[in-house]
């Protein structure tokens, strides 16, 4: 297969996938792998995270996660994932999906359905209601869950230092979270792949790389091993 034909902006959009998970699922970890892997295969890729991803979306971010906005409203704090996730996407997820760029996104809006409306208990109708508004008909063409127990995700990202406004949450908030998460994968069986994130990372990697892999072969229709047998996650 000719990719510079599969990857030309007039041929085809890029893909979307998205990391989703718990804090200390590994999907920082595992991103700069999945981007090294699809940089292997010949196709463009760019790596973002949310919030954040843009200028203003990391301004809003900084507001987001500083520890000394206790007590913000939990609408609000929706409100400005999505403020973020707008900017996000019309500086960054959509020109690069557009010119043809698979985009790799540490989190989207999987972690508000996860976040604000398991967590924080608001209503996810309201949540499809700001996402249709912001996204339009984009979804990610894939997601990756993460998931552990989230003892297990806590104990490893604390272990980096300091807790962050919503790292700072209790255990049950966490409980929630993975509910949500996990409840998503098994609706949406046809974009999630569900990884268990409590193995060790090369195993992680091995899951995680062989899901992307099967997005490869099926969106450029033929073996992704065709022109990347060297490629490793
Ligand atoms: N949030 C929200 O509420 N609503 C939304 O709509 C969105 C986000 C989009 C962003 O935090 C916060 O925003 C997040 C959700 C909320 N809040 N919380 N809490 P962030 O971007 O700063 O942090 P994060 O996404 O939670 O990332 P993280 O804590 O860094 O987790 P991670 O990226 O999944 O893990 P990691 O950094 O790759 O790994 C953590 C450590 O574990 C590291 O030392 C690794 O070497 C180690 N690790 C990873 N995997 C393994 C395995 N398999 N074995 C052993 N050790 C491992």
């Amino acid at each position: 297969m000719n990719l510079s034909i599969a990857m030309n902006p007039k041929a085809a959009r890029g893909c979307f996938i998205t990391l989703e998970g718990i804090e200390g699922a590994g999907k920082s970890t595992h991103i700069a792998r999945l981007s090294a892997l699809l940089s292997s295969l010949g196709i463009a890729v760019v790596t973002t995270r949310e919030p954040g991803g843009s200028p203003i979306a990391e301004r809003i971010r900084a507001l987001l996660l500083d520890s000394v906005n206790t007590g913000m409203d939990d609408t609000a704090e929706l409100l400005l994932m999505f403020a973020a996730r707008a900017e996000h996407l019309a500086k960054t997820i959509r020109p690069a999906l557009d010119s043809g760029a698979w985009v790799l996104c540490d989190r989207f809006t999987d972690a508000t359905y996860a976040y604000q409306g398991g967590g924080r208990g608001l209503n996810p109708e309201r949540i499809a209601v700001l996402e249709t508004l912001v996204q339009g008909d984009l979804r990610p063409d894939l997601t990756l869950l993460f998931d552990l127990e989230p003892e297990l995700g806590l104990a490893r990202a604390r272990g980096r230092g300091a807790a962050d406004r919503i790292e700072s949450e209790a255990l049950h908030f966490f409980d929630a979270v993975r509910a949500v998460y996990r409840e998503r994968a098994y609706t949406s069986p046809e974009r999630f792949c569900l990884i268990d994130a409590a193995a060790p990372l090369s195993v992680v990697g091995e899951q995680a790389g062989r899901a992307l892999r099967a997005l490869v072969e099926t969106r450029l229709g033929e073996s992704a091993d065709a022109f990347g047998a060297g490629a490793t996650v």
